[in-house]
């Protein structure tokens, strides 16, 4: 009789480690999928912003680095865009000086769709663009992470002087 209590015991014992590591590896494959889904989930933005985010109508927003009176700022210092919007920032340097429009987080959280400027068109990641006088160019992305970021001109000396902004991006 003891033999048959001890066959279901080693039975039940060895069954019991068992699930325990089918748990582990189930929970392991769910923390490596939520991970892997979690790493894909800004590709997977970018790539529904191809179908959807892209078709729509890009919304204008005009920035001048610096003016005629070459003073040391970004008229308008302060943008407000919203998350999932597509738009078309029109960026000028009216100046004599060349001016840089810096927003390295920002622009982290945007799908740039491109950049062009005097016949050029620049696709892919951008962080930072550099005007010389009397430069033009236009940015066109899709807004996607909310956040207050900020904005500056990274030529020495000019944000100290107050060329700097910010760039609300809500809900
Ligand atoms: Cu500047």
């Amino acid at each position: 009789m003891t033999w048959l209590v001890q066959i279901t015991y080693n039975y039940l014992y060895q069954f019991s480690i068992s699930w325990l590591q089918l748990l582990r590896r189930i929970s392991l494959i769910l923390s490596l999928t939520l991970c892997l889904s979690f790493i894909g989930a800004i590709p997977a933005m970018a790539a529904n912003s191809s179908s959807g985010l892209l078709k729509q109508p890009a919304i204008e927003i005009t920035v001048s680095l610096s003016n005629a009176a070459n003073e040391l700022k970004f008229e308008p210092n302060h943008l407000e865009l919203v998350a999932g919007k597509r738009y078309q920032l029109r960026l000028n340097n009216p100046s004599q000086l060349k001016h840089y429009f810096t927003a390295k987080d920002f622009a982290d959280g945007i799908w740039t769709q491109k950049v062009e400027a005097s016949k050029v068109e620049i696709k892919g990641a951008i962080h930072e663009l550099e005007l010389k006088p009397g430069a033009e160019a236009e940015w066109m992305f899709v807004s996607l992470k909310p956040g207050n970021y900020s904005l500056r001109c990274s030529i020495p000396g000019h944000t100290e002087a107050g060329m700097t902004g910010e760039i609300l991006v809500s809900n």
